[in-house]
Parts: structure tokens; sequence; C-alpha cells
């Protein structure tokens, strides 16, 4: 059994200092780097979006950050601008190893939808790639580390454990948003799909 880690979202904005902060973001890059050796491939995402993400609330007038919006795909939450290609809060966060990637994944850059998952957009249909990616080089084991515990790791987890991957997620190289509750609801998710919680 071929056994990847997989690293999501570890950029400047969802680290302290950061458009879209979770607190203690840039603690876990130490634990991560050490992790990268029990790999045989460590494959690292990256939220990517364009200028006027649909995602953010400043393109929806009336608006703030946090607040919900229905999309075509169904309620979304309203971020702040955030991970915009080519700045440098879209930049990977210093001291990450990024140099020991095996591929680097971007995600988000469909202006229309939002993409949390590294394997589908939100609509829970368009695939970034990854599933193809992973199965063509026989990986069928995933360990999850990241940002943030209740929405791109979430929801990387749960599609991967549906795809039929054995998904682990070591919580303690993970940091939350935590919206409403939103990181209970996201363990209870990720449990109820089969993802083993470490
Ligand atoms: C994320 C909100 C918006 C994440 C990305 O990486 O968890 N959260 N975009
Ligand atoms: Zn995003």
């Amino acid at each position: 059994m071929t056994h990847a880690l997989i690293v999501i979202d570890v950029q400047n904005d969802f680290c302290p200092g950061g458009a879209l902060a979770v607190a203690g973001g840039d603690e876990i890059v130490t634990g991560i780097n050490a992790l990268m050796a029990d790999f045989a491939a460590v494959i690292l995402t990256q939220d990517w979006h364009p200028a006027g993400h649909s995602s953010f609330a400043s393109s929806h007038p009336g608006k703030a950050p946090f607040e919900m919006a229905d999309m075509h795909y169904g309620p979304q939450v309203l971020w702040p601008d955030h991970c915009v290609q080519g700045t440098p809060g879209a930049a990977f966060r210093d001291g990450l190893e990024t140099t020991r990637a095996d591929a680097i994944i971007r995600k988000g850059m469909n202006a229309a939808i939002d993409s949390y998952s590294a394997f589908f957009e939100n609509d829970h249909e368009t695939p970034t790639g990854l599933d193809g990616y992973l199965r063509t080089r026989g990986i069928s084991a995933l360990t999850m580390v990241g940002l943030a515990t209740d929405f791109c790791v979430n929801f990387s987890a749960v599609d991967a454990a549906r795809l039929g991957y054995d998904v682990s997620v070591r919580r303690d190289l993970c940091r939350a948003i935590d919206l409403d509750g939103s990181l209970d609801a996201a363990l209870a998710g990720m449990c109820e799909a089969g993802v083993t919680l470490v």
C-alpha cells in the first residue's frame, strides 16, 4: 500500500497576519516538514483564486465576510479576499519544505465555484485531477494535515474516503477556523465517512 502525505493549503493567508488567518496556522509547519520523510509521496495543495472570486464577500454587494450566500451549487460561506493568484498571501508559508513536493495541486481557480476539497470543486462534481494522479501512481492511503481542519481538510478527507482511499487526519498538524460549530460538525462528518482522526 503506497502512502502519501497530503498537505492542505499551508499558505500565508491562512496563517497569523494573513487575510483569512487561522489561529496557530503557522505552528504546524515544523511538524509537517518532519513528517514528510515518512511518506512515499508528498502532495501540497494551494488555494489559488482569481481576483474577484465568487467566494469573496467583496464580490457580493451588501454582504460581509462570514455571511452566507446561495450559489448555484448550494449555500456558500463568503470569505475575506484571500489566496489571490500570485500574491504573497497565496504563497506557501515560509519554512514549509516545498522542495520535497512530488506534486502541487491548485484549486479554486474557477471564478464561479469555490473549491474546498483537493478532489472536487464545491459542486462535488468538477474534479481537480488529484484522484487520477494518486491512482495512476498506485497510492491508496493518505495522511492529511494542514488548514483549515473544518473546511479544506474536512472536505478533502471526506471526498478521499468516499473515493475509496484509506484516510487519516493528523489533528495535531491541522488548525481550524471554527465558524458557528463548524469544527465539531467537521469532526463528526469525517468520522461518519470513515476517516481516522489521529
Ligand atoms: C479554505 C476557506 C476558503 C481552507 C479555503 O483552506 O480551509 N477555507 N478557502
Ligand atoms: Zn479559498
